[in-house]
This record gives structure tokens, sequence and C-alpha cells, in this order.
């Protein structure tokens, strides 16, 4: 899948290859791409994110974009991969660098995704260690309204909060980033599967002041990707249109680090499980879900 530096999306990417095309990409387009540490994993895997910039202003509005905080959903970091890769190598896609600036985080839970491959496709949690099952679930560890609803304090369950909120290095790591960066005004955090756009709040039934807006500009997503092959996303609240559930990194970007544009992205599915949508379908969600992230990349430049 990766050839001399090169990336396609007819088969999902280990960390590593994922590591390495963003070690490639900051080497051959230095103008464009910077390499960030985000910090380490629980098991000190490297985790990087890039800064794409078409360089003329260090003061534009930022599109902060992680994926694959849940293990099992591949087509996360596909996707994000896809984007880097197409606002860094596709000239085509200038005009969406020009007026905002991109950071991309594709693996927000390395571990665990690497702990997909080698032993449980099924995998969601991080692999922290309990005493009788491992793991958190990092969304809903941040601490926001944390374990309020949609959250167990059993460290088996699935839906595990952690012992305490932010007990996951990830999770503090995303916490710091965001608290540190400036001009953050859209935060997009992918998973999958299921097709909604959730906007805040997840961890009640309430909505934030500006869930007209949210609500409006889903549409516009919702209607591009739609254009391009008749997928279909359902818009709302967390709580209104999935289930509820607080200390997600959602509810943690609009209401601990102060960004108003806030949207978990939940992907198309297919496979066996959902979660293992087939590589041979990665191309078309990529493809089709760039044409929502043109339609942020649009409001933010103008808004
Ligand atoms: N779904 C999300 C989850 O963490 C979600 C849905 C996001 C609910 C944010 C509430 C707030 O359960 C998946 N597929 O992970
Ligand atoms: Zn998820």
């Amino acid at each position: 899948a990766l050839k001399s530096g090169r990336i396609s999306f007819d088969q999902y990417l280990r960390h590593d290859q994922i590591n390495a095309y963003l070690d490639q990409l900051a080497k051959d387009y230095p103008d464009t791409v910077t390499l960030e540490s985000f910090g380490q994993s629980y098991e000190k895997r490297q985790m990087n994110l890039v800064r794409i910039s078409s360089g003329s202003s260090s003061s534009k509005p930022v599109i902060f974009v992680d994926a694959g905080i849940h293990a099992r959903e591949w087509i996360a970091p596909a996707t994000a991969l896809y984007l880097i890769n197409q606002l860094v190598e596709n000239p085509a896609n200038s005009d969406l660098i020009r007026d905002v600036d991109w950071i991309i985080l594709p693996c927000l839970n390395p571990d665990g995704y690497e702990y997909s491959w080698n032993s449980d496709r099924l995998w969601r949690k991080t692999v922290s260690p309990g005493s009788l099952c491992n793991g958190c679930d990092a969304n809903r560890n941040f601490d926001f309204h944390w374990m309020e609803a949609g959250a167990s304090s059993w460290e088996c369950s699935e839906t595990y909060a952690g012992k305490q909120a932010f007990s996951e290095v990830e999770a503090r790591h995303l916490r710091d980033y965001l608290a540190k960066t400036a001009n953050i005004k859209a935060y997009l955090t992918l998973h999958s599967y299921g097709q909604y756009l959730l906007y805040p709040w997840g961890y009640g039934n309430v909505l934030p002041d500006n869930w007209r807006e949210l609500d409006d500009l889903g549409h516009q997503v919702d209607n591009a990707i739609r254009a391009v092959s008749g997928t279909r996303y359902t818009i709302g609240s967390s709580t209104q249109v999935l289930y509820a559930a607080a200390g997600a990194s959602d509810d943690w970007a609009m209401g601990g680090a102060g960004i108003d544009i806030v949207y978990t992205i939940e992907l198309p599915g297919g496979g066996v499980y959902g979660f293992d949508l087939p590589a041979s379908r990665i191309q078309g969600v990529v493809v089709e879900t760039f044409e929502g992230f043109k339609v942020y990349a649009d409001y933010v430049a103008k808004n």
C-alpha cells in the first residue's frame, strides 16, 4: 500500500506505515507540511500529526481533524490519510489550504489500533491495563460532565470511562494540544459507523447555543457527500439522534477548549460487523467524504 513514499487507498495501513507516510510528506513538501509530535501512547508509540498550511499567514483559522480514537474503526484513519494526501499532493485542491490551515492527527489510539490488527479485530478501547480487563474507552475519558451518561465504571465494559477523567495519556495529549494551539475554529473527529454528523452535546439532552448553525452546516456537508454517491447522513446532536454519552472528545472540544464548530463524523460501515469495512470500499468512502471536508473548509474560511 505504500510504494516509495507514495500512498494508495486499496489497503488499510499499519501504524508504522502511517508514520512513514507522514515523514515522507514532510520531506517532500517542506513548504506545506509541518510534522509535529503529538506525544507518545501508553505503549510508547510515537504519535505524529501534520499541520498543512500554504504558508503566507500564521493567523489563519484552523480545522483540527482526528481519527482512530476507537481502535476498530479502521476507515477513520484511512479517511484522515486521504484528506492529508489530497490537501498536500493534489494541486487541484490548493484553494482548500489558501485561507485555512489544517491540523490532522490520523491515529489517536495507536496501541488499540495495532491490537485490532494483531489480536482482536473488534477492539475499541485503549490498552492500558486493568485488574480484570484492559483498556478504557478514550471517548468517555474527557473531563466534561464525565461519567454522567452513557459511560460505565466497570472496567470490562466497552464504554469504560476510566478510573478518573483523563486517566488515558492519549486523551491528555488531545486536551493539551487543543489548549495550546491558537485559532482552532473547527474540530472534527472521525469514527465509524452509521453515517451520522453529530454535534454536541453528548452528555445530556441539551443543545449548544449555536445548534442551528451546526445543524445547517451539517446539512450542507450531507448534500455535498450525497451528490457524489447518494450516501446519506443523519444530522443532529449525539444525544438526540444516537444516544447520550458523556466524556467524549467532541464535548470536550466545545465545552473544555471553547471551539464552536464541532462534529463527530460517523463514516459508513460495512463487512460483517460494520467496523470491518472491506478494503475494496475505502476508495469510495474517502472520496465522497472529501467533498464534505471541502464544505467545512469553505465555511471556516468565510466565517
Ligand atoms: N460512536 C460514538 C461513541 O463514542 C458518540 C458516538 C460520539 C456518542 C460522541 C456521543 C458523543 O459511542 C462510535 N461509533 O464510537
Ligand atoms: Zn467510535
